[in-house]
């Protein structure tokens, strides 16, 4: 099983470029070395809106694509797509991409097992499932071609005009529920959520569009901190 290294760090819900050029900030950092990690995790919705299949959506966010792609020939990188960022492999054939089937991921933290999943994997109901799968779809994505431009145009206009951050009403009650789906492991590690917060086990990881704030593994903790 793969290990957290000391020293990582995760990067969730950046939703990058929409709400901030923090996420690009921070990948400039690590590769000027400011900042220092072995091992790097994007927990999704890093990008606010991208995906594989299609070049158009990638001219967004040309600079921090080159970048990662760049970084990951020699940064371990593991990408858990979120519901704004899939069908990545493609896009970062070099890293570790965990699409939404594939979650959760379970890691070790010293002598913990550790749950990671963007965040949006249970508790969300069959109409978000299917949705999920048909919007993440190959074809779907290759079907969008003739009318691609209006449709991502006019869902980035709506995207870039979103509040994002919320505080939950009633987040540790859905927390329960979650943890109903990880009861083997030791802690949970998940973005999605934005609200920066540990409720037991479960880590909800800040979003760095939101609190401005990435974990970092210290001493084996995991520390919400500003870069
Ligand atoms: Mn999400």
């Amino acid at each position: 099983m793969l290990s957290i290294k000391e020293n990582a760090i995760f990067i969730a819900d950046s939703h990058y470029p929409h709400h901030g050029d923090t996420f690009l900030k921070t990948l400039k950092d690590i590769e000027n070395g400011t900042i220092k990690c072995p091992q790097l995790f994007l927990m999704g919705d890093n990008f606010d809106l991208l995906f594989g299949h299609n070049t158009y959506i990638q001219t967004f966010s040309k600079e921090a694509i080159t970048l990662l792609q760049k970084l990951s020939k020699t940064l371990e990188i593991h990408y858990f797509e979120g519901n704004h960022d899939f069908c990545l492999k493609e896009v970062f054939p070099d890293m570790h991409v965990y699409a939404r089937e594939e979650q959760p991921q379970t890691f070790m933290l010293g002598d913990k097992k550790v749950g990671i999943s963007h965040g949006d994997k249970y508790v969300t109901g069959f109409g978000y499932d299917l949705y999920s799968k048909v919007l993440r779809s190959k074809t779907t994505l290759s079907l969008l071609k003739p009318f691609e431009k209006a449709i991502i145009n006019d869902r980035v206009k709506k995207l870039s005009q979103k509040d994002i951050c919320h505080t939950f009403h009633g987040f540790e009650k859905r927390v329960e529920d979650i943890l109903e789906n990880y009861k083997e492991v030791d802690l949970v590690i998940e973005g999605h959520f934005h609200q920066s917060k540990t409720v037991g086990k479960y880590i909800s990881l800040p979003s760095q569009a939101c609190q401005g704030k990435v974990a970092v593994v210290e001493e084996g903790e995991v520390v919400f901190k500003s870069l």
